[in-house]
């Protein structure tokens, strides 16, 4: 059975590693549950194993408050609690519900109760700690990410091959429907369906159980046909990479600049963001939180003209040395000929000051939004050069089709897919993961 075959036997391996990542995500429960009866001596040991731990994981999350009294933090080891002065003990009351009373002599209690919490923490981050190595965090995001469209698509189509005992034309139009509802575009459709009756008459196949093999086989021939598309980002050789993100409005072009930004942070670069979207409301000031939360570098002056924007950020990013640049853009394409002209203006900007860059354009599409967001591909490949797409919440669709439709009808790569609404959610897109993650109950 060509490719399904192949895939079947090459997703061994991962199959065996999810078993494994299974089975100590199980055991990492049991042993958080365990450490809740512990005694008090242990829970104290445990809790500044915890938090050696916790303290390189969450450098860059702000857990650590920062206005605790040094002196208490030693004599009690625990980060976590701080110092009540008496006359503040009321104010601190009120913002720590769980701390009721706390007089003098039961702050030792006290202590112990809000020790606790770091433990809380490891049972909630649980695989996605600190343990696991990024191609982990792939299978399991990839996992999680595709399991709407898992659930839903391929159990429904293994459902189709048991409700028929034979291949009539009734199949093939709950077949299509299926398809078309998994957003997989009406035009490949009518493709696949062509070369899947030739298929089924040339083969004689009769079996829907076996035809459900098939269709697999051959969906995922349109997947890896071809695929001669990069989905590397083309990073300059020299000065800082400029890459350019745009997209209408809400796709999620904020939040996955913020998501770049923390991902190419992580691989140790110096990365800048700049506001280029002036003019929404509350725009900049949100780039600027990302920039706080990822540890980035930040330009952005709200009421101005975006490329002025732009210009004066890139002067800076050469002075600071900055190896990547993240340009956010207003999402309006209300009229397509401004946003044409700002998008030409922007990269001559660009273009201008670093050599050969934006080194990418990616255009960002929220899968939710199905056929829609591959009309905005066409539109804007009509607009301006994109290099690469990043399909946003693909978490909340069943509809993972559409990166089927994306490589038929737009022909641009898809690079980078977000699986939710957190900085670690982002991921190079692969398409072996992809399959995996929507094939798996079925291999
Ligand atoms: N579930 C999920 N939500 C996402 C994902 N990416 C973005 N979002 C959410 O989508 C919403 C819009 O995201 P933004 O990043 O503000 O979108 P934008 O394109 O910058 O929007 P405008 O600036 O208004 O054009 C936010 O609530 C994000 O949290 C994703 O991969 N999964
Ligand atoms: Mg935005």
């Amino acid at each position: 059975m060509g490719l399904f075959q192949k895939f079947k036997d090459m997703f061994s391996s991962k199959k065996q590693r999810e078993e494994e990542l299974e089975e100590m995500l199980e055991n990492e429960t049991e042993e958080v549950e365990e450490d809740e009866e512990k005694t008090e001596e242990e829970v104290e040991e445990s809790t500044e194993e915890v938090e050696d731990e916790e303290i390189e994981e969450t450098s860059d999350e702000e857990e650590v408050d920062e206005t605790e009294d040094e002196e208490f933090v030693e004599e009690s080891d625990e980060p976590e609690v701080e110092e009540v002065p008496d006359e503040a003990k009321e104010e601190t009351h009120e913002e720590e519900p769980e701390v009721e009373e706390e007089p003098e002599e039961e702050k030792e209690e006290v202590v112990e109760e809000v020790k606790v919490e770091p433990k809380k923490e490891k049972k909630k981050k649980g695989l996605f700690g600190f343990k696991l190595s990024e191609k982990d965090k792939d299978l399991l995001a990839y996992d999680k990410g595709l399991e709407k469209s898992r659930k839903e698509f391929v159990s429904e189509l293994s459902i189709l091959g048991k409700k028929f005992t034979k291949v009539n034309e009734e199949y093939y139009e709950e077949l299509e429907q299926l398809l078309i509802s998994a957003d997989i575009g009406i035009n490949t459709v009518f493709k696949f369906m062509d070369r899947l009756r030739d298929r089924v008459k040339h083969e004689n196949i009769t079996d829907t159980n076996y035809l459900t093999e098939v269709i697999v086989d051959e969906l995922l021939m349109i997947y890896v046909e071809g695929s001669s598309l990069t989905d590397k980002i083309n990073m300059a050789e020299e000065g800082p990479t400029v890459i350019l993100m745009v997209g209408v409005n809400g796709v999620g072009k904020t939040t996955t600049i913020g998501k770049l930004a923390h991902k190419y942070i992580k691989e140790g670069k110096k990365v800048m963001l700049i506001a280029g979207d002036t003019f929404r409301a509350g725009a900049v000031p949100q780039l600027e939180e990302w920039a706080n939360r990822t540890g980035a570098l930040f330009f952005g002056k709200e009421n101005t003209d975006p490329a002025g924007v732009i210009f004066d950020g890139l002067v800076k990013a050469k002075e600071e040395k900055v190896d990547i640049v993240l340009v956010d853009t207003a999402g309006r394409l209300q009229n397509k000929v401004n946003l044409m002209n700002e998008l030409e203006k922007i990269n001559k900007v660009i273009g201008r000051h670093v050599p050969n860059a934006p080194h990418e354009t990616l255009l960002i599409i929220d899968a939710t939004t199905g056929q829609n967001g591959i009309s905005q591909a066409e539109s804007f490949k009509e607009i301006t050069n994109i290099t690469g797409i990043v399909l946003t919440k693909l978490d909340g669709t069943a509809k993972g089709g559409i990166v089927l439709a994306i490589k038929e009808n737009v022909g641009i790569p898809v690079k980078f897919i977000g699986l939710g609404e957190q900085m670690e959610d982002l991921r190079t897109f692969d398409i072996e993961d992809y399959i995996y993650g929507l094939f798996k109950d079925m291999m």
